[in-house]
């Protein structure tokens, strides 16, 4: 059984919750009622917390990319695998603030900085903090996904005003070593209790269409709802294939089963942001507009994720046009 380390503090963003409901029977049952059942109570729940027209817009940037030591199986950027990615040192300071200028003109209002590092090094975060600094003085709210942190790096990011920190269990607690084994969950429940005891609101999600079961999503989903807090922010990823990696062949996950598992994620975490992450370059138009239908309210903008595509904002405009969606106000 993994658990969050003793000196966990819940912290307030997403407080006054009482322990998870939530077992594997009880989320089951979500995923097993008829679909319209599902959307039903999902679009309940989302319209008592939130306005459902408006979505949270976040735009990405690799501040260092590949040549990673980790293994997880589904990753362009990890060493273990040749997916013919070219590997780049951490990114200058002003490169960061250009790129973030864009994202911010682009219309998002969150900017994420993803570096592919088992964890940071310490000297590492003096400028990682300047990095958090200028994205803030453009008047962004600011998101870091490092890999792992040590306590005091949490505490020296979390001074320099970083507001969010994702780091994801990505599957079920039965599934997760077949996906990586050079981290454990538990070093991963580590990381997040040592944001949460740094104030920082965390980002934890997983992705989905990896050769799991559904049993295995519930799996996730009832880790993620059973927190000492939920994250404020859950991203629920669709598989990237990417050739050279394990996964690189895994066949798509199924659409409604997608949606069911976005609608399982609004009702188990009532209050907190759902993000449609990684996939939406391959989803049709109908499909992520379920997948608002059932509780999504954050995304991606911009071309680009970390290394793969997201949809030109010619076309995100024109969906958000056709279906009277607006960005959420920071
Ligand atoms: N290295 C850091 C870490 O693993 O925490 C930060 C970057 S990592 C790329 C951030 C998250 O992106 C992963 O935890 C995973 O959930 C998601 N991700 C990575 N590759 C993906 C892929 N091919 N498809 C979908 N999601 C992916
Ligand atoms: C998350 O859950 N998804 C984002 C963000 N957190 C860092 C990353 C998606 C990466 C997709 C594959 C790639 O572009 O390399
Ligand atoms: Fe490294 Fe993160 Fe990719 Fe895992 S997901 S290989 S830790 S960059």
């Amino acid at each position: 059984m993994t658990t969050l380390s003793a000196s966990h503090k819940p912290e307030t963003r997403n407080p006054g919750l009482a322990p998870s409901r939530w077992n594997q029977a009880s989320a089951r049952a979500l995923f097993e009622l008829p679909f319209a059942d599902l959307i039903f109570r999902a679009q309940n729940i989302h319209r008592l917390h939130f306005d459902a027209n408006e979505v949270q817009m976040s735009t990405l940037l690799s501040i260092k990319t590949g040549g990673c030591p980790e293994d997880c199986g589904y990753c362009s950027q990890s060493a273990h695998f040749d997916t013919g990615l070219k590997a780049s040192k951490l990114m200058a300071l002003d490169e960061v603030k250009q790129a973030a200028i864009q994202a911010k003109a682009g219309g998002a209002s969150r900017f994420c900085m993803g570096a592919a590092w088992r964890e940071p090094k310490d000297r590492d975060i003096d400028v990682l903090c300047d990095m958090v600094r200028e994205v803030k003085a453009l008047g962004m709210e600011t998101c870091m996904t490092l890999g792992m942190l040590s306590a005091p790096q949490a505490q020296r990011l979390a001074g320099a005003g970083l507001e969010y920190y994702n780091h994801n269990i990505d599957t079920g607690p039965d599934y997760y070593e077949q996906i990586v084994s050079t981290r454990s969950l538990q070093d991963r429940l580590d990381t997040l209790g040592h944001v949460r005891d740094a104030g920082m609101a965390v980002c934890c999600g997983g992705i989905v269409g990896m050769g799991e079961t559904r049993e295995d999503r519930i799996g996730m989903l009832v880790t993620l709802a059973g927190l000492p807090t939920p994250p404020e922010s859950v991203p629920i990823n669709a598989l990237m294939q990417i050739k050279g990696t394990p996964l690189g062949e895994s066949a798509p996950i199924e659409g409604f089963e997608f949606v069911r598992t976005i609608a399982a994620a609004r009702i188990m975490m009532p209050t907190s942001v759902v993000r449609l992450s990684a996939g939406r370059e391959s989803m049709s138009e109908e499909l992520q507009a379920l997948c608002f239908l059932a509780g999504a309210n954050s995304i991606f903008i911009g071309p680009k994720l970390l290394t793969t595509a997201n949809p030109a904002k010619e076309k995100d405009d024109a969906l958000w046009s056709k279906l009277g969606i607006r960005p959420m106000e920071i």
